[in-house]
């Protein structure tokens, strides 16, 4: 059969597949480490890992090895009835994450619904809120998945315009404003407070050095639940095994998926004590395949190989090099340089007529593969096996790019 160009496999998508994605105009087919490659064969440096779901790199043999092997006993027996991997999981991360209780779900988004209903069901329960009446405080520019609730949070109309009606008792603050915070938190009505530790989709905005430790106080003298979505800053991304860990701060409700895989599988998570995770009784949520055998046993591998590996430790050295490196281009489109760890990101001014969107598919013909966010700005983020060598190659590749723009 005649080999497919990639504009042929683009074609078919966009003939068959639903029209909710604007990709960039290149066609894997491999991934290896930090590396993906096209249909051509053209190699690339993944700069996006799947919006950090592969900080443990690409097809990690470890990750893909157990998922094949439990792929072979048993994939999936739903809750209905017990198993002999489950509990493994349950143990192996909570103690991880020092937590009492699990609740296994695939997406982070069901991670993120699973969050707004435990601590609205913690408000009735345990703070003694009226039914009904159990308010939580979101940020503006939030991104925290796509279901209508959580687009009820959204303040960027991408995400929400069109598909209301939208779920009540949400209350949006300024992202890194304390005081809103604490004018807010004063509502005995509040059951919690859902936040980024630094907002990805946003632009990787980082708050104010303080702001999570004193957000965590503010919610803790108000008997409100600091809940903490680390679905895209988790997992050793931003140079801590969390990003709240960067300022020593203990969620009462943590939320984790993309890498807590590798990005091998769907998995995500709900970590709480008892006090909070017990008010969920049997029957009042669950999912299919929530906790299913094979996300098990990939989580329990991909999260060994960010302490084997030292991911954490590597993203936090890489990462500085990264911003030193970007720093020190010299090209007037390059307006800001920001991140932690390696979740960085770069906002673009344009110049003669050309934007973020024309610099990634420059980069894409340098051999690096990357997306810009919010129209002007481009993340940055590695697999976190990258080495300082390959880190370095790649750098020089893309100021060759910015090179090329002046
Ligand atoms: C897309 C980016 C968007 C997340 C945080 C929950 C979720 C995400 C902090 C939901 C997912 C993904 C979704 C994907 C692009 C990417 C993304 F921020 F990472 F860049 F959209 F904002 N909390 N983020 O970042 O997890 O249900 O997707 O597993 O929807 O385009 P999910």
């Amino acid at each position: 059969m005649e080999k497919m160009t990639q504009q042929e496999y683009i074609a078919r998508e966009d003939k068959f597949g639903a029209h909710n994605y604007h990709p960039l105009p290149v066609v894997l087919e491999r991934g290896e480490g930090v590396f993906v490659w096209d249909t051509d064969g053209n190699k690339y440096y993944d700069f996006l890992s799947a919006y950090s779901a592969v900080n443990q790199g690409h097809c990690h043999p470890k990750i893909v090895d157990a998922m094949v092997e439990q792929a072979k006993k048993l994939t999936l027996t739903s809750r209905a009835f017990y198993n002999n991997i489950l509990g493994e999981y349950e143990e192996y991360v909570t103690k991880y994450f020092g937590y009492d209780k699990v609740l296994p779900m695939n997406t982070g988004a069901e991670a993120d619904e699973t969050a707004l209903k435990l601590c609205r069901k913690w408000g009735y329960a345990k703070k003694g809120i009226p039914a009904d009446q159990a308010k939580i405080i979101c940020c503006e520019e939030n991104f925290h998945g796509r279901t209508i609730s959580i687009v009820s949070m959204s303040t960027d109309p991408d995400s929400y315009a069109g598909f209301g009606p939208f779920t009540p008792g949400f209350v949006k603050i300024p992202y890194n404003d304390l005081e809103a915070l604490e004018r807010e938190l004063q509502d005995p009505n509040v059951a919690g407070f859902i936040v980024e530790p630094i907002q990805g989709e946003a632009g990787v905005f980082v708050p104010d050095a303080g702001y999570l430790k004193k957000a965590h106080e503010l919610c803790k003298k108000n008997n409100v639940l600091f809940i903490a979505d680390e679905v895209q800053t988790g997992i050793a991304r931003t140079g801590k095994l969390l990003a709240v860990d960067h300022e020593e701060v203990r969620p009462d409700v943590l939320i984790l998926g993309k890498a807590i895989s590798g990005g091998v599988f769907p998995v995500s998570a709900v970590l709480a004590d008892d006090d909070i995770m017990l008010v969920i009784k049997p029957g009042e949520h669950g999912s299919t395949f929530g906790g299913n055998p094979i996300a098990c046993k990939v989580a329990i591998a991909a999260l060994e190989v960010v302490k084997e590996e030292k991911l954490a430790e590597k993203a936090e050295k890489l990462g500085k090099i990264f911003r030193d490196e970007f720093n020190s281009i010299d090209s007037d489109m390059i307006s800001l340089v920001r991140g932690k760890g390696l979740l960085n990101a770069v906002v673009i001014k344009p110049k003669n007529g050309k934007e973020a969107w024309d610099v990634c598919v420059a980069m894409k013909e340098a051999g690096v593969l990357a997306k810009p966010t919010h129209g002007d700005i481009i993340r940055f983020a590695p697999p976190l096996t990258i080495t300082e060598e390959e880190l370095r190659e790649a750098i020089a590749k893309i100021k060759e790019v910015f090179k090329s723009f002046e």
